[in-house]
């Protein structure tokens, strides 16, 4: 359905002709996010500039009951970034500017479209670095970070995005701008605005800038090591948690993983259970705790153990870990794949990895089971044929266990991917009469119900 040409008109005004595309090629390139969930095109696909031109578009859409669907790279695995229905696009691609880089006070401001590494190649100019690591680093943005509550492999020592934010000026529906918390460390002044927009996925406001916490770049020390089982993996990752090291990262990969990650990037990993770590801190500490994770992972039956010997070995394990999702995708192309991203209390962990793999031995398919071992978080994903009803709800099947499993021992259904569209059916579940007070919060903030609708919420 094309916008009213009023409409149209409006937007144009605001942002300019070449800040609205209504063009069939690049509404169809916005119309989903990399989940499985059918393509929904947008109405038109809007590029603002600058935070004044979010809210007046915010502004518009609110009086024309427009939905708009805040958009960042659209890597999203949930659905979060398919556009609602008859709704537009809002891509924060152009405010992509680092606006300030504060060393001193360890913080830097800036626009949200800025993408998640080009942002650390400019911070490790001056010996700093923003944590918390996402996967899909190399094109995610603070704004999409922010709008997820990104996590990621460095997430453990440092915290998921939700720790790692100071300040949000934000856009509400409508149409006027905030600001959101404060550049100090702490504060106990009101309520904590910028922990709720975090992860609301578009659906309470839009984030048109970003304060956020750095880290000096630490010295680093990578290891990995195999197990029999994924179960004896994970075994050794709570033993490692016990010591009081606090890895820089503590990831978890099943055999399935491997062999994507060896097929599509021509590596020769051991395709056994693999824990990948990492030892953040001085010279000294990294050296230490490197040596007790060795000594942890050998007394929980690790069949080896390997320091990487220098920074190019260290750069292809992480390139490997960080490229599993998209091997999957290669390697089945024609596929749907469904996803899991459960997160147990550390003790619970091995059994969660135990309960992913007989579910799939019980539903005869075939997983991939990796993640922030260390973080309790654990990804599952199944290919299925895109035309394969039956394997796709034995898929679903799959899971629901899981995601039962998890919460029945405390845990949560999405630890880093967000509701979207996918996980909305456990939210209930998760959270039981708190879902009301989530949808307070939304009426209250958009009465009109015109950002992101249908996600998270019904
Ligand atoms: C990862 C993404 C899928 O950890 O969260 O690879
Ligand atoms: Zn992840």
């Amino acid at each position: 359905m094309s916008l009213p040409p009023s409409v149209h008109r409006a937007l144009v005004k605001i942002v300019g002709e070449r800040g609205v595309s209504v063009e069939r090629s690049v509404l169809r390139d916005y119309s989903h996010d990399e989940s499985s969930f059918e393509p929904v095109m947008p109405r038109a696909v809007v590029k603002p500039d600058t935070a004044e031109q979010v809210a007046e578009v915010l502004a518009l859409a609110d009086r024309y009951r427009l939905p708009v669907t805040a958009r960042g790279a659209g890597s999203s695995l949930e659905g979060n970034a398919v556009p609602s229905p008859n709704g537009i696009v809002l891509s924060l691609e152009r405010m992509n500017r680092v606006l300030e880089v504060l060393p001193e006070d360890f913080q830097a401001r800036v626009q949200p479209g800025v993408v998640y590494d080009e942002l650390n190649r400019l911070l490790a100019r001056q010996g700093l670095f923003f944590a918390p690591g996402p996967a899909s680093g190399d094109v995610a943005t603070i704004g999409g970070m922010v709008g997820n509550n990104s996590g990621g492999l460095n997430a453990l020592r440092y915290g998921v995005t939700r720790d790692n934010v100071l300040r949000l000026q934000l856009a509400l529906a409508n149409g006027t701008l905030i600001s959101a918390g404060t550049r100090a460390l702490k504060s106990s002044s009101g309520y904590d605005l910028v922990r709720l927009f975090i992860g609301s996925e578009g659906t309470l406001g839009i984030a048109t800038e970003v304060v956020v916490r750095l880290h000096g770049v630490p010295e680093r020390r990578t290891a990995w090591a195999n197990f029999q089982s994924p179960e004896a993996a994970a075994s050794a990752v709570f033993e490692i948690m016990r010591t009081g090291i606090v890895p820089g990262a503590l990831e978890l990969l099943d055999p399935e993983s491997v062999r994507a990650v060896n097929a599509v990037l021509g590596l020769a990993w051991p395709e056994l259970p693999m824990l990948l770590m990492e030892f953040h801190g001085t010279p000294a500490a990294i050296r230490e705790e490197g040596e007790e994770g060795r000594r942890v992972c050998q007394e929980a039956g690790a069949l080896a153990f390997r320091f990487a010997s220098d920074g190019a070995e260290r750069e292809q394990l992480w390139a490997g870990r960080k490229a599993v999702n998209r091997a999957e995708r290669t390697l089945h192309p024609g596929c749907t794949f469904v996803k899991s991203d459960v997160a147990v209390p550390l003790s619970h962990y091995a059994q969660a990895v135990h309960q992913a793999h007989s579910l799939a031995e019980r539903q005869a398919l075939k997983l991939m089971t990796y993640g922030h071992a260390g973080d309790g978080n654990l990804h599952t994903s199944t290919a299925v044929p895109s035309a394969d009803a039956e394997a796709l709800s034995r898929a679903e099947a799959l899971v629901e266990g899981l995601i039962s499993f998890a919460l029945s021992v405390g845990g949560t259904a999405t630890a880093e991917h967000g509701i979207g569209l996918a996980k909305k059916r456990f939210l209930q579940l998760e959270h039981g009469p708190a879902v009301e007070v989530m949808q307070a919060l939304k009426t209250a903030l958009d009465p009109n119900g015109i950002l992101n609708p249908g996600k998270i919420l019904s």
